[in-house]
């Protein structure tokens, strides 16, 4: 047989299931990652599983997305996750040490391996030749305990490379260039494999850059061979003995194939409000810019900065500009201070960020109403920069840096410059004290969990009702994210406070469902949410299911749901209903009073069709459901909490 290099390594990994790409697979996780904004809510279902330690190769918690604290909220949650790592064999990467993929890419991530991360960009070590996925964190927290990942086995996508990149084009070009052709939807359940000739002159660190991207296009996950680049990486990082070769077998068939030339790109841009919104940044020249951000785990290397770095150097920002440099990690700051960088982005007039996420959730740097933002970050929907009338355009560093130097959009082949071509180091700065290694196993069970008033326990619910009576309490259209269901940025100190955090559902759009979902629920009156395509698209957060779960939402009927959001509906025992037929949408209105009469039963026996009763409307709906065996058994028990509890007795 001829294996792609997903199979190779998912077949490798198989625990479950038959290898049928369509069918549900469970598959043995290597490595976890969490991060401080889904770890918390993770840890805690973690130790409600009742489990005295990890069983991964590698559990690492990451502090990195709220590290602004203002208030004790933020602190009290590191000092739980500090705790937790202790108490379970967990490493713990404290605040400041980096964003949670730039440091898993540098200094865990391993060919062949599979990562299982409470981000969506855990892709990011896809560049490393692992098969890296994002899920919520309650799947998170199942594989730490050593429960398989359930997936629906991928439909491989070729993504075939030829050429070298241009001067002045970059990684970022090629995931843009990539997501143009993909989009943003109809990519559920396939894997991104890049191959070809073009492959061997990208360096991991621009490999990480596509695949981590890539998440936006929807796809399970990404990956690149592992070769003699991924080797010298892994060298470079004192991690040498790591390396294994890895790729597909020659003849390999493939789902599709996608060609691209890297010596016909061009510098590319993600326009406002989508990163699929495509554009040649040519065609945007002398749009006048506000603010430049560079950073985020899709581009703050050690080369993109050094690059920026060089191409800033001697020269002062124009006074309109405000321009915010957050490395991706603490070895990136210290060696771009060491070979100079640092000091050439402050004499620009750089304002230098702390090595985290920041600006690209939106707990920091909003820009200023109506203004045009230019950063180097994965995502660009509406508000998330925290300004709600900012139009926030996507593009590589070198694109980002062209236009903090002239004040407007500007294709960076137009400047007077040489391109700085910067290379990837021989050796890396490894310096791992900010990163506490599992405590021996005696020490564990000394250690005492710290549980500030931020902390509550997480919520749970009650098994499938017998038959759903309910309202739409809200109807939505296409292309709602995770960011409009629950909003980062300033909220996101709440995530470890559920009932407080709940009371943000949906606030970019109606703020008050909130309270209109717990009166219903009060009132014995189920919710259910109607939405359009690609419902729930975006990041992994399961708040977005979480939290309508404690407001007492069953289900959600859409014209089609996102794959890790659908998941965490299931997870949090609410139905991911699709409509049989998508103009049923416009029969449903907000407000109706909708019945789906017997609809334990109809989980429990596995109808893929089943009937809602629009009782205000007077009409009858036809709704898909696309359920795994073991999936209905979740939905039934009420959620994955639930369910597991009961198999672990
Ligand atoms: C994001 O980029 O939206 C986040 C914040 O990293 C999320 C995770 C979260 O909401 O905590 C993600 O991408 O999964
Ligand atoms: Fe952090 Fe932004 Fe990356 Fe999410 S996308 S992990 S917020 S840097």
């Amino acid at each position: 047989m001829n294996f792609t290099l997903t199979e190779k390594i998912l077949r490798d990994h198989l625990v479950e299931g038959r290898y049928e790409p369509g069918r549900e697979i469970g598959i043995r996780i290597d490595q976890t990652l969490t991060q401080d904004a889904t770890g918390t809510m993770a840890y805690l279902q973690f130790e409600s599983m009742g489990l005295s330690k990890v069983e991964t190769e590698i559990s690492a918690s990451y502090v990195d997305h709220n590290t602004i604290q203002v208030g004790f909220e933020n602190a009290d949650d590191h000092r739980y996750l500090q705790t937790i790592a202790e108490k379970y064999g967990i490493h713990f990467s404290r605040p400041g040490n980096g964003i949670c993929h730039q440091v898993h890419l540098e200094r865990f991530g391993q060919p062949g391996r599979t990562l299982l991360g409470s981000d969506s960009h855990t892709p990011t070590c896809g560049g490393l030749g692992m098969i890296a996925i994002g899920a919520g964190g309650l799947d998170v927290a199942v594989a730490m305990g050593g429960g398989a990942y359930y997936l629906a086995c991928p439909n491989v996508i070729r993504v075939n490379l030829e050429g070298e990149l241009p001067d002045w084009v970059t990684a970022k070009d090629v995931i843009l260039k990539v997501l143009g052709e993909l989009t943003t939807k109809g990519n559920v359940g396939c894997v991104c494999e890049y191959a070809g000739e073009g492959v061997r002159t990208l360096t991991v660190p621009e490999r990480a850059t596509i695949t981590n991207m890539g998440a936006e296009t929807g796809v399970t996950t990404s990956i690149f061979p592992s070769d003699a680049e991924t080797r010298k990486f892994l060298t470079a990082q004192d991690r040498g003995g790591q390396w294994v070769p890895l790729e597909a077998d020659a003849g390999a068939e493939y789902h599709r194939e996608l060609e691209i030339d890297l010596s016909d790109l061009e510098p590319l841009m993600a326009a406002p409000h989508s990163p699929g919104n495509i554009v040649p940044v040519s065609s945007l020249e002398g749009t006048p810019v506000d603010q430049v951000m560079i950073g985020s785990c899709t581009n703050s290397s050690y080369v993109d900065l050094m690059t920026v770095a060089e191409m800033l150097k001697g020269h002062s920002l124009p006074p309109g500009i405000s321009l915010g440099v957050a490395p991706g990690s603490r070895q990136v700051l210290s060696m771009i201070s060491e070979d100079g960088g640092l000091g050439d982005l402050l004499g620009s007039g750089a304002r230098i960020l702390e090595s985290a996420c920041g600006f690209c959730i939106g707990n920091s740097m909003s820009p200023k109403t109506d203004s045009v933002s230019v950063r180097t970050s994965n995502r660009n929907f509406k508000g998330r920069s925290g300004t709600a009338s900012a139009n926030v355009y996507l593009a590589s560093p070198v694109v980002a840096a062209a236009a903090a130097l002239k004040g407007e959009i500007v294709d960076p082949r137009d400047l007077d410059m040489k391109f700085p071509r910067v290379r990837m180091p021989d050796r890396f700065k490894v310096d791992d004290s900010m990163i506490i290694p599992p405590q021996p196993a005696e020490d564990r069970a000394k250690v005492r969990i710290f549980r500030g008033p931020n902390i509550g326990a997480p919520p749970t619910n009650e098994p499938m009702p017998e038959d759903l009576r309910g309202r739409i309490t809200i109807k939505v259209d296409d292309y709602v994210t995770t960011d409009h269901i629950m909003p980062a940025g300033s909220r996101l100190k709440y995530r470890s406070n559920v009932p407080k955090y709940s009371e943000f559902v949906f606030e970019p759009l109606d703020p008050t469902f909130s309270k209109r979902a717990a009166e219903n629920r009060e009132g014995g009156i189920h919710n259910l949410i109607a939405a359009g395509l690609s419902y729930g698209q975006g990041s992994s957060r399961e708040h977005a299911a979480l939290c309508p779960m404690y407001l007492g939402v069953k289900a959600v009927v859409a014209k089609s749901i996102e794959r890790i959001h659908a998941a965490n509906l299931v997870n949090f025992g609410i139905v991911p209903f699709t409509f049989a037929s998508e103009s049923d949408y416009d029969l449903l209105r907000e407000g109706d009073g909708v019945e789906i009469s017997g609809i334990r039963e109809a989980i429990e026996r596995g109808d893929e069709v089943i009937e809602a009763f629009d009782r205000t409307a007077g009409v009858k709906v036809k709704l898909k459901t696309e359920l795994s065996g073991r999936q209905r058994e979740i939905l039934v028990a009420g959620g994955l909490l639930p369910y597991t509890v009961r198999k672990n007795r």
